[in-house]
């Protein structure tokens, strides 16, 4: 028994330790050692993912509580020695009323921002531009449609070729770049097999069917660089074949779509809406 309580009391320390700690611990656009929660939010979505996710905490904390001493009542005032001649009631209509309603009552208070949070991801707001990414076997091809449609291969950059800071097995060669504050609509197909395109930080994951365009948009709320990995097991290489968003301000990304362009020898396309709009204006 003394060797029980000992480890629970270093288990409880631990748990104490690490949910005091878990706002540390939590990346931006990458996970950390020892993280405990969700990656930090850098889109309006994914702020309001972990406030959801937070919410639900405490509900199923709480009932867990309740039902726990419920049990605790029950195992210690009702057992065959405290209480060797049991009650023969059967109904009680106030308590059966009440056993009904507060779970409903419960259930509405989950739905509403349940709801909320569907329509905020799923009713996209106007674009500021749109990117289209493409999982292959095994690596992500990323097309700008509205800015002279330019399209490269994103692929991992291997262990003994990382400079120092880039973390393993998220950096890539060529990153995915968009502007900071903008609405950024990305279709999402495969080209092989099933992959899944999924950024945390900003709270997206959709999966990239082969012959289907998916959608999904966010808006990076700050510059930076935001990592994420293929989410649909695809094969031998699932584990080599992640995301790297680039969130940069509106003059480099214009400078950086002029510079994309020429490299595919696409100089003379018409400047579209961001390129046109985005260095200027701001
Ligand atoms: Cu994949």
């Amino acid at each position: 028994m003394p060797v029980f309580s000992r480890l629970m009391t270093y288990v409880l320390t631990a748990a104490g330790l690490l949910a005091s700690a878990g706002a540390a611990f939590a990346g931006v656009g990458q996970p950390s050692p020892w993280e405990l929660g969700l990656q930090d939010a850098a889109s309006p979505v994914m702020a309001d993912v972990i406030a959801f996710h937070n919410f639900l905490l405490w509900v199923i904390t709480a009932i867990t509580a309740f039902v726990l001493v419920l049990l605790l009542v029950i195992i210690i005032r009702f057992n065959a020695r405290a209480n060797p001649t049991p009650s023969r009631t059967t109904h009680n209509s106030l308590l059966e009323v009440i056993w009904t309603i507060v779970p409903v009552i419960i259930l509405v208070t989950i739905a509403v921002p349940s709801f909320r949070l569907l329509f905020l991801q799923l009713d996209e707001p106007k674009p500021d531009l749109t990117v289209k990414a493409t999982g292959k076997q095994w690596y992500w091809s990323y097309n700008y449609p509205d800015n002279g449609n330019f399209e490269f291969d994103s692929l991992i950059v291997t262990d003994k070729d990382l400079k120092p800071g880039q973390p393993r097995l998220l950096t890539v060669d060529n990153e995915l770049v968009v502007p900071v504050n903008k609405i950024v609509h990305v279709l999402v197909t495969g080209a092989d097999v099933i992959h899944s395109f999924a950024v945390p930080s900003f709270g997206i994951k959709i999966d990239a069917v082969p012959g289907r365009i998916n959608d999904t948009w966010f808006k990076a709320t700050s510059e930076g660089l935001f990592h994420g990995q293929c989410s649909e097991l695809c094969g031998k290489d699932h584990a080599f074949m992640p995301i790297t968003v680039r969130v940069v301000n509106d003059a480099e990304f214009a400078k950086w779509v002029e510079a994309e362009k020429k490299n595919a020898g696409l100089e003379n396309a018409p400047p579209t809406a961001m390129a046109a709009a985005g260095a200027p204006a701001h």
